[in-house]
């Protein structure tokens, strides 16, 4: 599976801090039948083997709902659970590496915060690029902001799908609006809400406005 402009309207990236007592499968699955059109499975303190387990379990989900379906980080993990691709940040391995190792039919998504380090990712095979925080956010501690004018030129300077990330919610979404991004990515506007069904919906409906205007 490969990824489209399209598939970067609504981008989930899971986050367990809101669990308490729900499945996060079942969380997932909420999302992607409403609508959700790429899902990010992330775990920052999660033994290997049951991300691994977990990875799998994710991507039948993502399969079933036919949605993109990348891991966080793990390239080891991406690999082992044969899910669509996987995500890097800057400090992680470079995207020419990682891009040798997953091979040219997975998806590769890079985080960049300037102009050189998207034009950079594009270079070395990504296939579309995350730029955050582009609003305040308490999910991610060490997120850099980065201003609407380096969101703009990143989105005039690179062919390859961006998307948004970053503090993004329903009240804020249209500010977005003529940057250029393909769409947003979002954690907590979705993960921290009681009614995940009614949030992705409506962040659906606002994202195709935001792009479309
Ligand atoms: N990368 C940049 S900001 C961020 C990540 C993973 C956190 C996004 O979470 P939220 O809750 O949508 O602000
Ligand atoms: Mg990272």
């Amino acid at each position: 599976m490969k990824v489209d402009k399209e598939s970067m309207l609504l981008y989930v990236v899971t986050d367990r801090t809101w669990l308490g007592q729900n499945s996060l499968y079942l969380q997932v699955e909420e999302t992607l039948k409403v609508g959700a059109t790429f899902i990010q499975l992330r775990e920052k303190s999660m033994p290997l083997d049951e991300f691994i387990s977990e990875g799998k379990k994710i991507k039948e989900i993502a399969k079933g709902n036919n949605v993109p379906f990348v891991i966080n980080d793990n390239i080891d993990v991406a690999i082992a659970c044969d899910a669509d691709g996987v995500h890097i940040g800057q400090s992680d391995m470079s995207a020419r590496d990682v891009r040798k190792l997953i091979g040219k039919d997975k998806i590769l998504g890079v985080s960049a915060q300037t102009v050189e380090q998207a034009i950079k990712a594009e270079q070395d095979g990504a296939d579309y690029i995350g730029v955050g925080a582009v609003f305040n956010t308490s999910t991610k501690k060490d997120a850099h902001t980065v201003s609407m004018d380096t969101l703009k030129e990143i989105c005039r300077s690179v062919k390859i799908p961006v998307v948004a990330i970053g503090g993004i919610n329903k009240d804020n979404i249209l500010e977005l609006t003529g940057s250029g991004v393909h769409g947003v990515a979002v954690i907590s506007a979705i993960f921290a809400e009681e009614d995940i069904s009614k949030a992705t919906s409506e962040l659906l409906e606002l994202s195709r406005k935001m792009v479309s205007l």
